[in-house]
Order: C-alpha cells, then sequence, then structure tokens
C-alpha cells in the first residue's frame, strides 16, 4: 500500500521536531560567574588556609609547598554543569616525575572531594633528547612523560624566591567544566611535593593561583 503524502510530511516533521529538540538538548541556557577574584582586595572570604603573597606585581592565593587552600561556594543557583578556571603558577626547581629524594612534585585538584587533577609539573631546562626530568601534566600521574612546562601558558617568568641556580616560574591556564548541580561547591587544590635535599623547601619550590572564576552553566 503506498504511503499517503499527508503521512510523509508528518513524518518529515516529527523527525525535524525530534532533530531540533535533540540538538537544543546540550545546548547552554544560561551562564552566571558565581566567584571572581584576583586578591588584589585580599578578599579570603570563603577561603580555608588563604595567603597572599605579592608575586610579579599582582597578588597571588599562596605560595604553598606542602600545603592546601580550599575554597567553599554555597547558595549557588540551579545549574547542571561549572567551569573552574584559575591561574597555576609553578614557582622554582619543581622536579616533575622524577623520584626520591627529588620527586615526584604532585600537584592536585580536588571538587568536593573528588579528584580531577592528578599531575606533577617540571620546570627543569629541557634538553632535546635528554628525558631527564619530565612531567605528567596535561595528563594525570603516573605514566605519563612529557617534556619539562608541556602546556605552559608562559615560561619566562621570574623565580618567586632569590636562591642560587637556574629559577623561573611557569604559569598554566587551568579551566575545569564538570557536571556539578548541588548549591555547594568545594574547590581544594594542593601539592605533595618532595625536596629532601633543599634547606628552605618553600624557597626550592611552590606554587600558587590566581583569578578563580567559577561559572554556572544550565543547560
Ligand atoms: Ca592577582
Ligand atoms: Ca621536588
Amino acid at each position: 500500500m503506498p504511503i499517503k503524502k499527508s503521512t510523509m510530511k508528518k513524518c518529515a516533521l516529527l523527525i525535524a521536531v525530534l532533530f531540533f529538540a535533540i540538538s537544543c538538548k546540550n545546548q547552554v541556557k544560561n551562564e552566571a560567574v558565581v566567584y571572581s577574584n584576583d586578591f588584589e582586595k585580599n578578599d579570603l572570604q570563603g577561603i580555608t588556609n588563604g595567603v597572599i603573597e605579592k608575586f610579579n606585581s599582582t597578588n597571588v592565593l599562596g605560595r604553598y609547598n606542602n600545603g592546601n587552600f580550599s575554597l567553599v561556594l554555597n547558595n549557588l543557583p540551579k545549574h547542571d554543569l561549572v567551569t573552574i578556571s584559575f591561574d597555576l603558577y609553578i614557582h622554582d626547581s619543581w622536579d616533575g616525575n622524577k623520584k626520591e629524594p627529588d620527586g615526584p612534585d604532585i600537584w592536585q585538584m580536588v571538587v568536593d572531594g573528588n579528584v580531577f587533577i592528578n599531575t606533577t609539573f617540571s620546570n627543569d631546562a629541557f634538553i632535546a633528547g635528554n628525558f631527564t626530568s619530565p612531567q605528567s601534566y596535561p595528563f594525570n600521574y603516573p605514566n605519563n612523560y612529557n617534556n619539562p612546562k608541556t602546556g605552559a601558558y608562559r615560561t619566562d617568568l621570574p623565580s618567586a624566591c632569590d636562591t642560587v641556580g637556574p629559577k623561573i616560574t611557569s604559569q598554566y591556564k587551568i579551566s575545569k567544566t564538570l557536571n556539578h548541580k548541588s548549591s555547594t561547591l568545594q574547590l581544594q587544590c594542593l601539592d605533595k611535593l618532595i625536596q629532601r635535599n633543599a634547606a628552605n623547601p618553600k624557597c626550592d619550590e611552590s606554587w600558587s593561583v590566581d583569578n578563580i572564576t567559577v561559572t554556572t552553566i544550565t543547560l
């Protein structure tokens, strides 16, 4: 039996509606910046273990060595996803995946108790063919071997601590979008730095963050 023209039209319309509905499903309906802090006003509200230092002419949250901070946000608007962005400064002589007594130099980002980044950074000079101090970033530790400073936004910033040796700071732009619906959010950043041979550990290697932005997204 031949299919009626009107039935075909209805089918075509139904397919079009379904296609539209599916394609719209993951489109962003609304975005709201719920937290933004450049630390220039020394604002540590909601932050546990917050310390502020001047680095490279700007206020940063840190520096930390075998330390952590925690930011808690409450009363978030209804949302489906959250984007957390910040600058991460890796100061001085991080050793990446190296073993004891130099490393591994692990850094983590944890949201609501779940580890989203578990990586290492290396500020060693990269010499072609000399793969002595790889880092895990932009992947997780272990089992990832990238050249020192892979994925860095800048690698030419000054040392945070004036000590002997070729010390630098590298800067990374961290941005993670996560499934998140709760009205509260806890962001933790922490390190497990190892520098057994350093007289002043915080001067040997440390980290800080700046320009934290948290954006909720409704689909
Ligand atoms: Ca700042
Ligand atoms: Ca180290």
